[in-house]
């Protein structure tokens, strides 16, 4: 049986995501109301807290809260308020004051305060609906600084909003079930609890959660349930199911089952439900039919097992399947052959490629990054601060490149674990790179990433991923959909030339774990490693307390049935050495 778990490490808890935002929030209604200053001090104490590696109400107990870097005294009180009451009357004070939907507003893509100021003043948009109206009558080319290349962008922006379910990140899901978890097993009246659905599938944002219990008292359970701290809506109550909508809008559902079938119940919630129909005609075709409650022989309806999947594949003829794989990509036939992938763990993997350091856009020294590496029980760490024409993030240039690598060197002799120099350099928009294939030798890996210029129509896109390929200097292709889960689409590529042409070039494709992107995702690593491609885990790291993130990209490579051999990071050192030299 799989049971896998991250590492014993800490991923931000809801609460220090719901402050967060809330802050930068703030932030946006006083930069609209154009306060000076005060927005960046909101902003400051909002990216701290962000990286904070512990619980804020852990911070709050202790009374250390002005402690955090950027937190003075005033937003002290308001983070205490915050967390004492769970409202914060001074941010419903401003919403009321703006008389417009900022939350809304704010969740298109590409429109900030600034823009929102002006479409407020000039066309009286509240919301997304006001929005796509005037998007409709073009009335937003006319306003001067937007034009019809902006209007387009809002356009595509509010139509990515409208035709997607809005879901949540695994990331961001993953403390609420730890928590929902640890309470409902507080219980006595509580055998057994766990989470099914597509977040046990691993997948990168779930719809909503699913938790199956044991009980011999289902309606106490219940009552428990609906009555969990930060339940905003009873949805349904029932004596053996309920649903309730967090706060934040999450929906959990809760099922209680008897011990007798819990392993059917826990096959059938863990889906997908591609997966369950498929499995439910090869039972049919083996003389037996399988439900929730469990697995029965088709005549007479006697039962045979349920107590636990394990004994359900292993009456079926079947070896077991992780539920990662459950997705109905061809998982059925390799368990009937015995031909199941040996997923990778969290063990497998000896160190991370991709992190980002104050020498481009992070928070953190090369020295710390690479000592809590160390903490971490890594073997290496791999350093690819940016480099070439980005707008914003202080990319490296030429010009300090040598002091980076020198730096770098600095760093070896002071760690007991392998460091990796390298860059993330951007791709051009011709298929070029900004920096001599000399240079680039000098580095033990360069990542290439598409950063600008995202809009191309797919040849030309294709043509210049590939072209980069062709050049013999890259060793990974960094986030290559360069999509942003819930707010960014991918960019357009032919992927069976990309993954063609990346197994020519030994370029391996990058699966990177940054919370938002999770990119590639498991069905393309599927797809990639069918085409003879290899992978390597990426954090996208810029703060300390982002290099656990390999951990979510490990979720990604299970779904994509990538074993060791095909992943560079469980790799032994020389043979990475070995890999990456071009
Ligand atoms: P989500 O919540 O959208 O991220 O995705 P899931 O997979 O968690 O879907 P959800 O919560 O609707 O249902 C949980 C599982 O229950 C699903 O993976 C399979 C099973 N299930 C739900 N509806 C059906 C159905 O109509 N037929 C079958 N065979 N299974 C279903
Ligand atoms: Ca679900
Ligand atoms: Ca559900
Ligand atoms: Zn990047």
């Amino acid at each position: 049986m799989t049971n896998h778990k991250n590492p014993a490490i800490f991923l931000a808890s809801m609460k220090n995501l719901e402050v967060v935002k809330i802050l930068n929030t703030i932030a946006d209604i006083l930069e609209l109301q154009e306060v000076p200053f005060k927005p960046q001090a909101y902003r400051r104490a909002a990216l701290s807290i962000e990286s904070l590696s512990e619980d804020i109400r852990e911070v709050y107990r202790r009374d250390e809260l002005e402690e955090i870097p950027g937190v003075g005294k005033a937003i002290a009180e308001k983070i205490t308020e915050l967390l004492e009451t769970g409202k914060l009357s001074y941010y419903e004070k401003l919403k009321k004051e703006i008389d417009l939907d900022i939350e809304e507003l704010l969740s298109v893509p590409q429109l900030g305060p600034r823009k929102i100021k002006v479409l407020y003043k000039k066309l009286g948009i509240k919301n997304i609906k006001n929005l796509e109206k005037a998007l409709e009558k073009h009335k937003i080319r006319a306003l001067s600084g937007f034009g019809e290349k902006t209007e387009q962008i809002l356009w595509e922006g509010v139509q990515f909003i409208k035709t997607k379910p809005r879901r949540f990140l695994y990331f961001q899901v993953q403390p609420v079930v730890e928590e929902i978890r640890k309470r409902l097993s507080s219980l006595d009246i509580v055998a057994k609890v766990e989470v099914a659905g597509s977040f046990r599938r691993g997948k990168e944002t779930v719809g909503d959660l699913d938790f199956l219990v044991v009980s011999s008292k289902p309606q106490q359970v219940m009552n428990f349930f609906v009555s969990l701290p930060d339940v905003k809506e009873v949805l349904a109550k029932g004596t053996t199911k309920s649903s309730i909508r967090l706060s934040n809008g999450l929906q959990v559902d809760l099922r209680v089952v008897r011990a007798k079938e819990f392993g059917s119940a826990m096959n059938y919630f863990i889906g997908s439900k591609e997966h369950n129909v498929e499995l439910r005609k090869f039972a049919l075709s083996k003389g037996y039919t399988l439900s929730e409650y469990g697995l029965f022989t088709l005549k007479g309806k006697k039962w045979i097992t349920g107590r636990t999947e394990q004994e359900i594949y292993t009456k079926l003829g079947l070896q077991y399947i992780p539920p990662e794989l459950r997705e109905n990509t061809g998982e059925l036939t390799a368990a009937l052959e015995g031909k199941l992938p040996k997923l990778i763990a969290v063990n497998d993997v000896k160190g991370v490629f991709h992190n980002h350091t104050v020498w481009s856009d992070g928070n953190n020294s090369l020295l710390e990054m690479a000592q809590k590496g160390e903490e971490l029980g890594l073997k290496f760490i791999s350093f690819n601060d940016h480099f070439g024409p980005l707008g914003i993030v202080h990319p490296l240039t030429e010009k300090r490149l040598d002091s980076y690598v020198r730096e770098i060197e600095k760093v070896q002799k002071k760690v007991g674990i392998k460091v990796f120099s390298g860059l993330e350099i951007d791709i051009l928009k011709d298929g070029t790179l900004p920096l001599s294939r000399k240079k680039l030798q000098e580095l033990d890996v360069v990542i290439a990433s598409v950063h600008l210029s995202t809009k191309m129509a797919e040849p030309e896109m294709t043509k210049r991923v590939c072209q980069a390929f062709e050049n013999n200097t890259i060793n990974i292709l960094g986030h290559p959909t360069d999509r942003l889960l819930e707010e960014r689409p991918e960019i357009a590529l032919n992927w069976g030339k990309v993954f063609e042409s990346a197994r020519n070039n030994k370029v391996f494709l990058e699966i990177n774990g940054s919370p938002k992107r999770m990119d590639l995702e498991g069905l393309k690593v599927k797809a990639a490693l069918e085409a003879g491609c290899k992978f390597s885990l990426a954090t996208d790291a810029h703060d300390l307390a982002h290099l656990p993130f390999y951990a979510l990209a490990l979720n990604m490579a299970r779904r994509g049935w990538a074993e060791t051999k095909d992943i560079l990071n469980c790799w032994s050192l020389s043979k990475i050495e070995k890999a990456l030299q071009k």
